[in-house]
């Protein structure tokens, strides 16, 4: 198919996922699908494309958190359609695919269902925010060939260590993909998982051509030392010290946005300490600086510094790490 015609075509998808029009949007994805283009091209060049233009246009102030809304539940809810047209294969490889714990951003994940079981593996989506616990839980009754784990965050790397390693309780291989796991999948190997891939649309061949261990995995992967077991034994304590110290230090009340922001840095905070990597930490606070600049608020200097000075007081240990991160 030219790419003109699916460039229009996505354009027009991008347009009634905006404005909520499912519909309309539904329409379009079968239209495609009844001029021969094949499945892969609608779900991963038309709608999954659409939501990445949507959350970029977000990012640059562009559109608002509402329309970002609108537009990932109808791209959600279309994709969920067109996975719900193919029949469950009686046999043949099975696939769990799951977001990780704490982790909100399902739609790559059901796009990644939907993809295999196109293609004919019998394959269960669990959903967004999958309690590692649950997924152990739902492996052991019947464990699958694989399991595919999105994350979008770094903020939520401990949740995919959790996830891998019930995972591999039960012998079942994991295959990570998302943000989270950084450029190149540099922290996949730390959090124990027997494959990365950068690109949603690329599960499948993995699937066909990898050769995990388990064990092998697990033995590389990194888990929380004493000093990073302090650091989150601490959460609450760290938290109500650094929002006391921010009280003092900010003119105007801070409301609860930074709360979820001082959260946010402390599990940043967390997630490098366990890959052991600065530059994640780094990363993450000029993610946040920005953001919070393109957002007008304010703050951000005093907020870190009282963390850092809360984690500095609990648990010394770790109390110059923000400092190094902000060094950069
Ligand atoms: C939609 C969205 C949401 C929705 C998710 C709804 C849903 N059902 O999925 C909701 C509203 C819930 C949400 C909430 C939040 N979000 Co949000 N969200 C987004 C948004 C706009 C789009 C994400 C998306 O699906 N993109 C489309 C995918 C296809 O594009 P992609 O991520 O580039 O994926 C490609 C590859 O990475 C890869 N890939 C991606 N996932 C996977 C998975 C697998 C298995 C594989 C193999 C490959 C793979 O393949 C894809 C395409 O080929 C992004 C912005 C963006 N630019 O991505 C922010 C974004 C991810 N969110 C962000 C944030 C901060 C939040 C909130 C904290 C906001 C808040 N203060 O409340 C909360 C956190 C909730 C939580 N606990 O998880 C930040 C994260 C920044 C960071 N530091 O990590 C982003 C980047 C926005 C921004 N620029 O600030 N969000």
């Amino acid at each position: 198919m030219e790419q003109s015609r699916l460039s229009a075509a996505q354009l027009g998808i991008t347009a009634a996922a905006i404005a909520g029009d499912t519909g309309s949007l539904y329409r379009m994805a079968a239209a495609l699908l009844d001029e021969g283009v094949p499945f892969e091209t609608v779900l991963f060049e038309a709608l999954l494309l659409s939501e990445r233009d949507v959350g970029l246009r977000w990012q640059a102030g562009d559109y608002l958190v509402s329309e970002e809304h609108a537009a990932t539940a109808s791209l959600e809810t279309v994709i969920s359609l067109l996975a719900g047209s193919f029949d469950q294969p009686r046999e043949g490889s099975q696939i769990v695919v799951a977001t990780t714990q704490g982790d909100h951003h399902s739609l790559p994940a059901r796009a990644v269902a939907a993809h295999l079981l196109f293609l004919g593996y019998r394959t269960t989506f669990l959903g967004a925010n999958v309690l590692a616990s649950d997924l152990r839980d739902y492996l052991e009754s019947e464990p699958p060939d694989a399991v595919v784990l999105s994350c979008a965050m770094t903020v939520h790397l401990l949740g995919a260590r959790d996830a891998v390693r019930e995972c591999h309780a039960v012998d079942v291989p994991v295959l990570v993909g998302g943000k989270a796991f950084g450029a190149e999948g540099i922290w996949a190997r730390d959090v124990g998982a027997d494959g990365w891939v950068l690109e949603a649309k690329d599960v499948a061949a993995r699937l066909q051509s990898w050769t995990p261990d388990p064990r092998r995995a697990e033995a590389g992967a990194k888990n929380p030392d004493e000093i990073l077991e302090r650091v989150i034994d601490q959460r609450s304590a760290v938290l109500a010290d650094a929002e006391g110290r921010l009280d003092h230090s900010l003119s105007q009340p801070k409301g609860t946005r930074w709360r979820e922001e001082l959260l946010m840095t402390q599990r940043a905070v967390e997630a490098s300490l366990l890959v052991e990597d600065v530059t994640l930490l780094s990363e993450f606070l000029q993610w946040q600086a920005q953001t919070l600049d393109a957002h007008g608020l304010t703050g951000h200097t005093e907020a870190v510094a009282s963390l850092s000075q809360a984690l500095q007081a609990l648990v010394p240990e770790v109390g110059n790490w923000i400092g190094r991160a902000l060094d950069g």
